[in-house]
């Protein structure tokens, strides 16, 4: 069985830790300074069938990074760049397979690691954090992994373990579109759950339809100017089933917020609103939720 590393002990890399542990695979949780000189029990995994799962994972420091041959980042958006560029000595073989929300990090992460393979993921998993060593797997969904560089381009091997793991993990070589395509969920659900405090399912609620359908308008708009060849229809009917099947979710932002931490604003409606000016659209809903929530959001406001 092979080794993962992961940086990012949120909710989501911990299951994924918990997931490829049941299947004896090692797996090194890369943790950050606050958690140096502190024991590190097991986690308790509650998973999809409501059973808790102790997972027993290896903690890493950035200094130890020499070790890591592969590393899944789950980090949220805005530390990907920080939390990579403190790793020391990580191997230039090591492929690294992003998988944050949003968009706008790629670039970055291309020239700070010129010589690994870049990979980006995109899922549907959910998982939420109950306190901070119990986790629970709240959704099983998909996975698609696909090349960010050339170095990457013959990494398809890396799916065979994670769709074990996983349940479902597929090769895309147009990840871009893939993960275009969850940035527009993300960009309607996440800021309306978190601007109203709701849960993902109440935005089908009637007193929504106004202000779901502008954004979804929008977004929409946005992404045909990237190259989506869906239609509105299409992208209603997708997103309608995203809100029914974690409808009694909180979204990651709803949840950010509501438990004092940054949000990924700023890589999710930021960047439509980055790519709207570019193409001389409005999006003055899109604007609107972008200013609420910074205006929420720690530090800021
Ligand atoms: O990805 C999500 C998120 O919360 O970030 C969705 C799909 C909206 C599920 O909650």
């Amino acid at each position: 069985m092979s080794d993962w590393g992961i940086l990012g002990a949120g909710a989501l890399g911990c299951v994924f830790a918990g997931l490829l542990r049941q299947q004896g695979h090692q797996v090194s949780l890369l943790l950050s300074e606050r958690h140096r000189g502190h024991l590190h029990p097991g986690m308790d995994m509650i998973t999809l069938g409501g059973h808790h799962e102790l997972i027993h994972t290896r903690p890493l420091f950035a200094e130890q990074a020499g070790r890591l041959s592969r590393l899944l980042v789950t980090t949220k958006a805005y530390q990907v760049v920080d939390a990579l560029r403190g790793l020391r000595g990580l191997p230039t073989d090591c492929p690294v397979i992003l998988l944050h929300n949003g968009m706008g990090v790629t670039d970055a992460v291309r020239e700070l690691l010129p010589h690994n393979p870049i990979l980006v993921g995109v899922t549907s998993h959910g998982a939420m954090k109950e306190s901070q060593w119990q986790i629970r797997h709240t959704g099983k969904g998909e996975t698609w992994i696909g090349p960010a560089n050339q170095a990457a381009r013959n990494y398809q091997h890396l799916c065979q373990p994670l769709a074990t793991a996983f349940g479902h993990a597929q090769w895309s070589e147009n990840i871009d579109a893939l993960q275009r395509q969850k940035l527009a969920i993300n960009a309607v659900i996440n800021p309306l759950t978190a601007r109203y405090d709701v849960h993902n399912g109440d935005l089908l609620e009637p007193r929504y339809l106004d202000v779901l359908e502008q954004l979804i308008e929008e977004v929409h708009q946005v992404m045909r100017c990237l190259g989506d060849t869906e239609t509105l229809e299409q992208f209603r009917r997708r997103l309608h089933r995203v809100m029914e099947l974690t409808a009694t979710n909180y979204s990651s932002m709803h949840q950010d917020l509501a438990h004092g931490r940054p949000t990924e604003i700023d890589y999710i409606t930021g960047y439509i609103l980055g790519q709207a000016r570019q193409h001389q659209l409005p999006a003055p809903v899109c604007r609107q939720l972008y200013q609420e929530i910074i205006k929420r959001s720690p530090g800021k406001g």
